[in-house]
């Protein structure tokens, strides 16, 4: 070979793949940032994406490394299976059983993951209701006195045959252990199931799917998973039912609802979205990860007087606190804090410059953050004992509920000092959106109730009357592996044009939030005339934040209030409704993906599914399932196509309701109204 023809060759194999900014992401900000990086020589997921691809095999979840004979690999032959599928592990074990088994341990990853993190908050509450803290409190008794009869404990005690209420602190303390014990109870079933419709929980008990405890259920599968247990896929998705709907209606309903009582419950707020909410004169923190227990206290702290005149005095002009993933969701629901980055834009806010210091909790934290930190003067704070990093840059400060003011005055300070370490050199792309979040079960009621009725009747009527043709939820992760927040904006631009209401939580919601359809406003440019009726009249979004991912839980409650309110059949399989994550990447998408299947939604994820290698068990769960949950699972890569699957089952599902007519007139007069009522 020549010597220049050598040196060519040398030069390709050492030249990084980067990503092209501009494919990577539909974002301005996002794509100036990713451009700034690759100009200082920093890797960020987008060009790592380009340069690693995927192993085919696990994408299609045929790939079995459960014992150490393997990983025993099960690719489909060329041209598909013609005949009878004899592929097999060393043990034996079929595709559809490897499929199963890799599937259900998503569900176990997300479960616990949503759940351990609904123990930790019931944990601080006991310790609230215990008083042992003077950190948190019992905010928002109304909820608890709502959630109280769903956990068996009774608001009222009768007093010489007379009933009186019950005091308020003995209510929270009993709450809290009764909570507790859903995780590791002996016997019985998770109480949380009987708030689903009654149909619904007949259904899942005649299926023998109720959860008995949260723990136990991960635990099985990770018992029926491990080498020569369960080897029939529909056991196996038996089990995966069992744990996903002790996620759903179980681990993250109690962090969502306790979460509410101890920090307040969601009521609408206007706020701003995308990394344009840093500012280069003020010290910026970004909070991250999921778990709001110690974000609250920091809330606090970096409101607090105090720091502010310490910002000041260190040559800020005050303090900048911004979000990233669910913790971002959780903050932005209860104080308006701004929503910073979604999680794809993670390593972003570093790149920035202005991020003195990133507070990270549990969950979709790349460990790349470090390696980026270490690039710029950004403190980068771990702050859970069971989430460190290897990098020897990074500061751990572990947070106790019992020391929580200290922590977050310890840190809130750690990161003012750090401002004067800042360089000059800091970009912070000029693009943030208002954004109308904090929406919940109790305001959609207020905004779609009827204040005479107290339930969901005037939502329930336009579904009737056909101004609004359905309900969407939208939900789920940025994946690098596709154009970030496309699929997120084109599928929901697409339901609202066709008179679909969104629900929106997690990474969705803040794509929507950076993409300005979380404003009123958007109905008039972005969707039917049915449904920009209804927005501009009531005064609401067409895309409804209803905060992080475990507040999926919430969907499930609105889901049952609409069900309750009647007129839309009796279960939520009934209903016009489908589910979608159209950019999913995490275990936990598979959790809520599945509980929303088992809870008899029609949900249909983009990018992949692992499950395309086996197509049996794909079968299972894309098809046989709807006759088991009425709900089902679907693959659609394509964005449009994606939400037009959507709206097709929502029109099927106005059809079975005999409520198809009623679209065709989207204005209706009193009569033909009374006539559907009747
Ligand atoms: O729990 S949507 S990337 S941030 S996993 Fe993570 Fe996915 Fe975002 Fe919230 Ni949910």
């Amino acid at each position: 070979m020549a010597e220049d023809k050598k040196a060519k060759v040398a030069k390709a194999v050492k030249a990084p793949k980067l990503a092209d900014p501009k494919e990577a992401s539909i974002d301005l900000g996002t794509q100036e940032l990713l451009a700034r990086a690759q100009k200082l020589g920093i890797d960020t997921v987008f060009d790592r994406a380009v340069s690693m691809k995927p192993c085919a095999i696990g994408m299609q979840g045929i790939c079995c490394k459960n014992c150490s004979m393997g990983p025993c690999r099960l690719p489909l032959p060329k041209g598909g299976i013609e005949g009878e599928d004899d592929r097999k592990g060393l043990c034996g074990a079929t595709a559809n059983t490897i499929a199963a088994r890799n599937f259900i341990r998503m569900i176990a990853g997300g479960a616990s993951a949503h759940s351990d993190h609904g123990r930790c908050v019931a944990e601080v509450f006991l310790s609230a209701a215990r008083k042992e803290t003077e950190a948190y409190q019992i905010k928002d008794t109304e909820k608890l006195l709502a959630i109280a009869p769903h956990l068996g404990v009774a608001t009222t005690v009768e007093v010489d045959g007379e009933t009186k209420d019950r005091d308020i602190d003995e209510i929270a303390l009993e709450v809290g252990e009764v909570a507790m014990a859903e995780w590791g109870k002996p016997s019985g079933e998770l109480l949380y199931m009987k708030r689903a419709p009654e149909a619904l929980y007949e259904k899942w008990k005649k299926q023998g799917v109720l959860p008995r405890n949260i723990d136990r259920e991960i635990v099985e599968i990770m018992h029926r998973t491990h080498m020569g247990v369960d080897q029939d896929y529909k056991n196996l998705m038996k089990q995966g039912t069992r744990a996903a709907l002790a996620d759903g209606w179980g681990g993250s309903m109690l962090a969502t609802d306790l979460q509410d009582v101890l920090f307040g419950t969601p009521y609408p707020l206007q706020s701003e979205a995308n990394l344009g909410i840093m500012k280069e004169d003020h010290v910026n923190i970004i909070v991250h990860g999921h778990e709001p227990v110690l974000s609250e206290i920091l809330v606090a702290v970096a409101q607090s007087q105090e720091m502010i005149d310490y910002a000041k005095e260190k040559g800020a002009k005050g303090i900048q606190l911004g979000g990233i993933c669910c913790t971002a969701n959780e903050l932005l629901q209860r104080h308006g804090i701004p929503t910073a980055a979604t999680f794809l834009q993670q390593e972003l806010a570093i790149i920035t410059g202005a991020c003195d210091a990133m507070v990270v909790d549990i969950q979709c934290i790349m460990q790349n953050l470090a390696n980026v930190a270490k690039c710029f003067h950004t403190k980068l704070i771990t702050t859970h004992p069971i989430a460190k990093m290897e990098q020897d840059n990074v500061i751990h400060i572990e947070f106790d509920e019992h020391h929580a003011l200290e922590d977050a005055k310890r840190i809130v300070k750690m990161s003012i000092d750090n401002f004067a370490n800042r360089g000059t050199d800091v970009v912070i792309p000029p693009y943030k959106t208002t954004q109308i979040a904090g929406f919940g079960v109790e305001s959609i009621q207020y905004h779609l109730g009827g204040t005479f009725r107290g339930t969901y009747y005037t939502l329930n009527d336009n579904i009737i009357n056909g101004r609004i043709r359905g309900i969407a939820g939208v939900v789920g992760c940025n994946n690098a592996r596709t154009k970030h927040n496309d699929g997120h904006v084109r599928v929901v631009k697409e339901l609202i044009k066709n008179d679909v209401i969104v629900l929106t939580t997690g990474c969705n919601a803040i794509a929507c939030a950076m993409e300005g359809l979380l404003t009123p406003e958007a109905a008039a440019v972005h969707c039917g005339p049915g449904l920009a009726e209804i927005c501009e009249v009531v005064g609401i979004p067409p895309v409804l934040h209803l905060g992080s991912c475990v507040d999926n839980s919430r969907i499930l409650l609105a889901a049952t209030e609409v069900v309750k309110a009647g007129g839309l059949g009796n279960d939520i399989c009934d209903l016009p409704v489908a589910g979608s994550a159209p950019e999913w990447m995490s275990e936990k998408a598979i959790s809520i993906g599945h509980y929303f299947v088992a809870s008899g939604v029609y949900t249909v994820f983009g990018v992949t599914l692992p499950t395309s290698g086996a197509p049996v068990f794909h079968d299972y769960i894309s098809k046989e399932m709807e006759n088991i949950y009425g709900g089902k699972w679907d693959l659609e890569v394509d964005p449009v196509k994606h939400a037009q699957l959507m709206i097709a089952h929502i029109d099927k599902k106005r059809k079975e309701l005999g409520i198809d007519k009623a679209r065709e007139r989207v204005m209706m007069d009193m009569a033909s109204r009374q006539a559907l009522e009747a």
